[in-house]
């Protein structure tokens, strides 16, 4: 039953195995599904029309696990992905979950934890570029602290640059064709986390060693938590060249991490997202990182997984008429889009500072009252997510 908003492998559609793989277990509540094999994900999200799977080291092979295991973890995930087609663009590193990482990895006291942490991200590396990924995702969950004196912030992002820089080192040690990609978040599970948003994330980047190979990961939610408006942030990546990957869910304002289904939350954010990504000629994945709800089972878990791709092609389709309209070029119009794009003094300082109609003879007044039609032009936008136009 598929009808316009079924998605093929070239809407670039991936989900993280942890996604449907979420077994329901909160800070509350114990698990509410069984544990999925991450075959049998691959199987069903590539026959919903996805374009591939990304994955913590942890979520292919269990934390533990002997050589011979995941030898044989990786051989059946291969086969699985060649039997289906699915892509792995992305992978990651799980260094929150086991408690030797309950202080952090990259920026724990612990310099042992830290050493470790590196050998355990350098391993799933070599994993992920032989499975063909081109990014490589570092969401430091546990770098952070609920009290002052227990971290030293500025010591601490020392240490975390010295991660980036001896992790950029390694891959173009090896020659791979790997971009790492910093995921931001303000707190949870950590009272307050390092690198809270995309800007204080753009800011690190710039002070590496490597900084081309090194870019953010922005997720919905995760700005959404810290009341920033999402495609203003993406909207500063794209334009500092740093979005090499998004992950994309739904929230509800200014509380814990409900990674939702894309399109719940904040749908008019959701829509200006997708405007966004469509015509600013974002070529990356749209990868979904969300937690199908505690309360369904695994009819849910594929509900909600089949949804993420049909409500971001409904807003596809909502925002290519809302740019399509006339009306609403008209509208863009009036409200001197066309003026912001043109720059403030193309004829250079000199010709500023000569020219009387500037500051001299220029009226304020007069100017105040121009009004900027906005109301109309954001009616017509609600107008066209609510497809009554
Ligand atoms: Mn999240």
């Amino acid at each position: 039953m598929s009808d316009r908003y079924t998605p093929t492998p070239e809407d670039k559609f991936t989900f993280g195995l942890w996604t449907v793989g979420w077994q329901g277990a909160d800070p509350f509540g114990t698990a509410t599904r069984p544990a999925l094999d991450p075959v049998e994900s691959v199987e069903r999200l590539a026959a919903l029309g996805a374009h591939g799977v990304t994955f913590h080291d942890d979520d292919l092979i269990p934390f533990g696990s002997s050589d011979a295991e995941r030898e044989a973890a990786v051989k059946r995930f291969r086969a699985a992905l060649d039997r289906t087609g699915m892509k792995v663009p992305m992978a990651t590193t799980n260094l929150f979950a086991h408690p030797v990482f309950k202080d952090g990895a990259f920026t724990a006291n612990d310099r042992d934890v830290r050493r470790y942490a590196l050998r355990k991200t350098i391993r799933n590396i070599d994993l992920a570029v032989e499975l063909g990924a081109t990014v490589y995702v570092a969401w430091g969950g546990r770098e952070g602290a609920e009290s002052g004196a227990a971290k030293d912030v500025r010591v601490a992002l020392d240490r975390m640059k010295e991660a980036f820089d001896l992790l950029g080192q390694y891959v173009t040690e090896q020659g791979y064709s790997l971009r790492f990609a910093v995921e931001p978040k303000p707190n949870e599970p950590r009272g307050d986390i390092l690198l809270p948003t995309i800007g204080h994330a753009l800011a690190f980047i710039e002070r590496l060693e490597r900084p081309e190979l090194v870019g953010v990961n922005p997720e919905t939610g995760h700005e959404q938590m810290a009341g920033l408006n999402f495609p203003h942030g993406i909207a500063q990546a794209l334009w500092a060249g740093k979005l090499f990957h998004i992950d994309l869910n739904g929230q509800c304002g200014i509380k814990y991490d409900q990674d939702l289904r894309f399109g719940a939350g904040d749908l008019r954010q959701a829509f200006w997202l997708v405007d966004l990504l469509e015509t600013a000629g974002y070529e990356g994945p749209r990868h979904f990182d969300f937690k199908p709800v505690r309360t369904d089972g695994a009819d849910g878990v594929w509900e909600s997984a089949k949804n993420c791709m049909r409500n971001y092609l409904i807003l596809k389709e909502r925002a290519a008429a809302f740019r399509a309209d006339p009306e609403v070029r008209e509208a863009l119009r009036a409200s001197r889009l066309h003026e912001l794009a043109r720059p403030t003094a193309e004829d250079g300082l000199a010709s500023l500072l000569a020219d009387t109609t500037a500051y001299e003879e220029f009226d304020p007044a007069a100017a105040a009252e121009r009004s900027m039609a906005f109301e109309r032009l954001d009616q017509l936008a609600l107008d066209h997510l609510l497809a009554t136009r």
